[in-house]
């Protein structure tokens, strides 16, 4: 019988033997994981597909959007990630990934979604040494902690802290023409005791990109595209699994609803009023607890 959406009309049915035969398509030298993962997707989506009565334009629309996607992404922008994280996604498969960090307090430190805006290669700095530059109109920010071995307490050195975050406008340095190369970036790393020490700024909310197809995204789904004050990290350490995390302004108006679902509890903090240091009004201290291998 024909195929329409008419509402009076029975449901339609569809051949089920279409799909398996897609699936057995694999051949014999594809990889068990592939095979799994894949032949997983082609079901799922088939079965989307179906139970939505996935018109031609509406899969066009899509194909459109991820083509768009990958038109405006260069090593400046990652449109096909930011998708991801407005859908979930990245959030879901860093906890998928890392599900042995918890929020308990012995716990190793909970990670968070790398995002977009990471770059290699951010200047090393001396301990005590500020990431600000060239921007007047910022809070600053003595933030500082020690790097621990979660299960025997144990400080360690020559762990490597890798921090970004955006300047006062919500834009990352390689965003902003404005600000000066690798700006709000910086590599620390610590001695025989594990601490370490740092001036940033007070981050502010801000909305991540929203002129593609991320954005197209939140304006047909009525959603804004604002994310919490957050700093990103990458502590690593010989021996150690790496961290990568962001941490989170408790005062923040959007922390119970950041647009791309990253904040965890254990990664709230709190800026503490600070007086007497001519660099910073607030202080910030966080440590961090890493596992071995
Ligand atoms: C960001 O700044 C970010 O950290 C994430 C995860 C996604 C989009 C913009
Ligand atoms: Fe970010």
């Amino acid at each position: 019988s024909a195929v329409t959406n008419g509402d009076s009309k029975p449901a339609p049915k569809f051949d089920p033997t279409f799909t398996q035969n897609v699936i057995n398509a694999t051949g014999p030298k594809a990889s068990p994981r592939i095979r799994q993962v894949i032949g997983s997707a082609i079901q799922h989506l088939h079965d989307w597909a179906r139970e939505n009565e996935l018109t031609v334009d509406e899969w066009m629309a899509g194909v459109e959007l991820i083509n768009e996607a990958g038109r405006m992404s260069d090593d400046r922008r990652n449109e096909g990630q930011l998708v991801c994280d407005v859908l979930g996604l990245e959030s879901l498969v860093d906890e998928i990934t890392y599900k042995l960090a918890t929020d308990a307090s012995d716990a190793p430190t909970a990670s968070a979604i790398l995002g977009p805006f990471w770059r290699k290669d951010a200047p090393e700095r001396a301990m005590g040494d500020t990431i600000v530059s060239g921007i007047e109109n910022g809070d600053n920010t003595w933030m500082h902690g020690q790097v621990t071995d979660y299960l025997t307490g144990k400080p360690i050195e020559g762990a490597v802290l890798d921090i970004w975050h955006t300047a006062p406008n919500g834009l990352y340095e390689q965003q902003d023409p404005d600000q000066p190369d690798m700006n709000l970036r910086g590599r620390f790393t610590t001695g025989k005791d594990g601490k370490y020490e740092l001036y940033c700024l007070r981050p502010t909310s801000y909305p991540i990109p929203f002129d593609g197809p991320a954005g197209k995204i939140l304006q047909l789904l009525d959603r804004h595209p604002y994310r919490p004050a957050h700093i990103h990290f990458i502590v690593t350490a010989p021996g150690y699994k790496p961290i990568v995390t962001q941490i989170f302004d408790r005062r923040d108006k959007y922390i119970t609803d950041d647009a791309v679902f990253a904040v965890k509890e254990s990664l709230i903090v709190d800026f503490e009023p600070l007086k007497g240091n001519p660099k910073a009004d607030f202080e910030l201290s966080y440590d961090f607890r890493l596992a071995t291998y």
